[in-house]
């Protein structure tokens, strides 16, 4: 079956006929910068020709219209040639995603494809705190996002069972924080020039990183390496249990504040997007009044760094600045509408309904791995829902965007990662790209089934879901 795009573009309209590629072929692109010729080399690669400097068959153009925004394509293939425009080089790389899954052996079916995404923030986050996955492990979940037009990476790098991030000024965070996990592994940690690669490599497939370092709570790792940070400055030993809510910094101390400001100070000298992540859920073993005054004084302290603050809806609580975004994950409507009191503030907010958008939960009752706290998430619930409707007071306007969260209590591996992402993640792709209108679970289900050649190639461990009729 042709034309099977995920996400669906905006405007997809079937030619007849197709293109097919020689050895011969070769890619051309205009103009031709390191960026563009980086993506011209890698669609040569994908069909295993070359990139020309000659007009070529297969074009790639920047100069479309400002309409097509910064991450738009126009996509033309006939039998006589393939060409893509863009109005910016993200555009030029989404676009050849798409021709990506159009291929089928040496075939393009012809077509022409207008599209854009519906939302600027298409996120996955990739918790390695309760499991740390090392380097090869997050690039290739890079590759396996662009794939599917998603562009935010958030990377969860603190929690009670580990600190996954070094911090010069805090030596023991990560050499003592990271050297366990969940189950009392040996976990890990990245260096300043680890994680410098790997924003590197995300920038490469236009993916931002985005990362998160827990506060109040969630920071037993943090306490057990510095010991003088907690309130009664007891030392305690490491944590590789599951259960979380008991930990909290000690909100009253200087030296709290030193430390938070060290941490995000290195974290956004190394970090080149505009976001820094801080937490802010479930903080069960700070008082309400404490809460609020230390998250006020994050924010100060993250834009006195030059970035704007993300926290999971529990900040709606706080007096927000209009720069920081709020990220909503619970199902509950009482708390939900922590992430309306943010919008009402003029935050923005990023949708992750743990109903929907938790790969850790399980498919079903068989499902091994995974928790089941917000309930089963079919591959249909995963793609079922609409953003802009999750929250009473949280319309289209205060969004931006959506993002799927994979938490690792019970994540040992890639494969496992793998299983619970894959597909639900290409849902959550779909609803961050594609228009409301058009989208159907019928139609999603047998595009999600071609994208079935495309996994096995890459040897993606998905789950064979019953529910997808798997080409
Ligand atoms: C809730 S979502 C958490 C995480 C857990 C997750 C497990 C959120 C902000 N907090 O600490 O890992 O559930 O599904």
């Amino acid at each position: 079956m042709p034309l099977a795009v995920v996400p669906k573009p905006a405007s997809i309209t079937p030619g007849t006929g197709a293109f097919v590629v020689r050895a011969s072929t070769t890619v051309s692109v205009n103009p031709s910068t390191p960026e563009t010729r980086r993506i011209a080399t890698v669609l040569a690669g994908v069909l295993g020709v070359n990139v020309g400097s000659a007009p070529a068959p297969i074009a790639l153009e920047l100069g479309g219209p400002p309409q097509l925004g910064d991450e738009g394509y126009e996509l033309t293939v006939a039998g006589s040639g393939v060409r893509l425009v863009a109005h910016a080089p993200a555009g030029l790389f989404y676009g050849v995603q798409t021709i990506r899954q159009l291929l089928g052996g040496r075939r393009i079916p012809a077509v022409r494809i207008r599209d854009r995404p519906r939302f600027g923030w298409r996120g996955a986050m990739l918790d390695v705190a309760r499991h740390f996955r090392p380097m090869r492990d997050v690039k290739r979940f890079v590759d396996l996002m662009a794939l599917y037009k998603l562009n935010r990476l958030h990377l969860h790098l603190t929690d009670d069972q580990g600190w996954r991030i070094a911090i010069s000024s805090w030596p023991r965070l990560a050499a003592h924080g990271g050297s366990t996990q969940v189950g009392g592994g040996k976990g890990g940690y990245y260096t300043g020039q680890q994680y410098s690669d790997i924003v590197r490599y995300a920038a490469a497939r236009y993916v931002e990183v985005v990362p998160e370092i827990e506060m109040p709570g969630h920071v037993h790792a943090a306490l057990s390496s510095y010991p003088k940070l907690s309130c009664d400055g007891k030392a305690t030993p490491l944590h590789t249990g599951i259960e979380v809510g008991f930990s909290s910094l000690c909100v009253d101390k200087a030296l709290t504040y030193e430390f938070v400001s060290d941490v995000i100070g290195e974290l956004a000298r190394l970090t080149p997007g505009p976001f820094i992540h801080i937490g802010g859920d479930e903080a069960a073993a700070t008082k309400p009044a404490d809460y609020v005054r230390f998250v006020r004084r994050v924010q100060e302290i993250v834009r006195s760094h030059g970035k704007r603050m993300i926290g999971w809806e529990e900040i709606g609580r706080v007096k927000l600045h209009p720069s920081s975004v709020v990220q909503h994950w619970t199902l509950d409507t009482g708390r939900s509408a922590l992430s309306a009191r943010g919008a009402a503030q003029g935050a923005k907010v990023i949708m992750s309904p743990a109903d929907h958008a938790y790969l850790d939960m399980k498919y079903d009752a068989s499902t091994q791995l995974g928790l089941k706290w917000a309930g089963y998430t079919s591959v249909r619930n995963a793609y079922s829902w609409e953003p802009a409707r999750q929250v009473a007071g949280v319309g289209a306007s205060s969004l931006l965007g959506v993002e799927a969260a994979l938490w690792s209590e019970t994540v040992r591996s890639m494969a496992d990662a793998e299983y619970l992402a894959f597909p639900r993640l290409i849902g959550i792709a779909e609803i961050g790209w594609s228009p409301m209108r058009g989208r159907s679970w019928a139609d999603y289900r047998t595009r999600l089934g071609a994208q079935g050649p495309l996994l096995r190639a890459l040897g993606v461990n998905f789950y064979r879901s019953p529910e997808i009729p798997w080409r």
